[in-house]
């Protein structure tokens, strides 16, 4: 690797925790539910490092007093923390998360893909524009919620439209839950009205399609440079223009942000308690309906179509909730399916295995 593994820096790690500034580790995004997984013993051989950013070649990580490359690791993602061996950088530990995001990859596969970890709120970001639909941002609040994520709803290019007024009562009513931000992302606006969240050591994620203004918003808050805003983004391997990877930047305010590249689609996997929070209305309903396995179709005692009549959930609601149900269900069932195969390959190799050494 031409790249030096270890860099280092003064060492933060043993100050004084009673400090009013935070510590570069606490700035990181270090806190008690990580330090507390591990002994202080292991902590001195092994310190811990929060991977910065993603790369095809590796991870980028960066600890209290030093920066490392890693090597890809299929189960590590940006925001997680490893504890790393000084002696055997490649042996490193991954600590437990506080949260994770999470989509089925795009293509025919059925793989997961990780999309950030640790990750404290999670920023969706739309328009107020063609952009804006309440289907994509229920989608985006399920996995919130099954992330146990707090989920804010950012409202871009409010400065283009006369008034906003209607697109920000549209996302407040989806769940009330969800803040909603209707704002300008160039300019004073994001430093002023994301304030609540811009909190020292915190870990913003910003997600939506492509165009929204997701890199606008992060380099309005930035303390470093910077990310690429579109018309100058770098070119992946296929030719495509994109972000190619996914890095987490740190804040002036000293909260680290993670600006992803815009997701074509976000397929949702294992999201189902997510899905029954956004719906908790539809959900709710369903639990009164006369067979359990009902489809709430033209069953008997179909307590939701009833409250469809009654007018208390509305019908294209219940289409949008039957559609992403549905998505959910196929995309972790396949996953279920795959890992069974992948088990059932495993225990083949094993009695191959055994086999050929009991005839040595
Ligand atoms: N007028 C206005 N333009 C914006 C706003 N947010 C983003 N833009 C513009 O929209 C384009 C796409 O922004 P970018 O940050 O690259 O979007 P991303 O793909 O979500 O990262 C850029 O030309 C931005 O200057 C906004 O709130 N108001
Ligand atoms: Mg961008
Ligand atoms: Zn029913």
């Amino acid at each position: 690797m031409a790249r030096d593994v270890f860099r280092t820096f003064p060492s933060t790690l043993h100050r004084n925790t009673l400090d009013r500034e935070p510590t570069a580790l606490q700035r990181l995004g270090w806190s008690a539910s990580f330090s507390s997984q591990i002994d202080i013993e292991v902590l001195a051989r092994m310190p811990p490092a929060r991977v910065v950013a993603v790369h095809r070649s590796g991870l980028e990580a960066r600890g209290d007093d030093f920066e490392v490359f890693l090597p890809p690791r299929p189960d590590v993602t940006v925001g997680d923390w490893l504890l790393v061996d000084r002696g055997r950088p490649m042996a490193s530990r991954l600590l437990e998360r506080k949260s994770v995001l999470a989509r089925r990859a795009p293509g025919t596969g059925r793989d997961v893909q990780l999309i950030g970890a640790n990750i404290d709120t999670l920023f969706v970001v739309t328009s107020c524009n063609q952009d804006f639909s309440v289907a994509r941002l229920e989608r985006y609040l399920a996995l919130a919620f099954e992330a146990k994520i707090e989920p804010v709803l950012l409202l871009t290019k409010a400065d283009l439209i006369a008034d906003p007024r209607a697109f920000a009562d549209a996302a407040a009513a989806i769940d009330p839950r969800a803040c909603v931000v209707a704002l300008d992302a160039r300019g004073p606006d994001p430093a002023q009205k994301l304030a609540p969240w811009l909190r020292p050591g915190r870990t913003l994620a910003f997600l939506g399609s492509s165009g929204v203004g997701k890199s606008t918003l992060v380099n309005a808050l930035c303390g470093e440079p910077v990310a690429a805003v579109s018309g100058v983004r770098e070119r992946d391997d296929t030719g495509r223009h994109t972000t190619t990877h996914r890095r987490l930047r740190f804040l002036a305010c000293g909260a680290a942000a993670l600006d992803t590249p815009g997701l074509r689609e976000l397929q949702l996997t294992s999201v189902d308690a997510g899905l029954a929070e956004v719906f908790a209305d539809i959900d709710e309903a369903a639990r009164h309906c006369r067979f359990s396995d009902c489809r709430h179709e033209t069953e008997p005692g179909c307590a939701v179509r009833a409250a469809i009549d009654a007018g208390q959930v509305d019908s294209a609601r219940l289409a949008r909730w039957r559609k992403l149900v549905a998505e959910e269900a196929f995309n972790s069932a396949s996953l279920a399916e795959r890992r069974r195969k992948d088990r059932e390959f495993g225990r083949v190799v094993r009695a191959v295995l055994r086999d050929k050494l009991s005839k040595r």
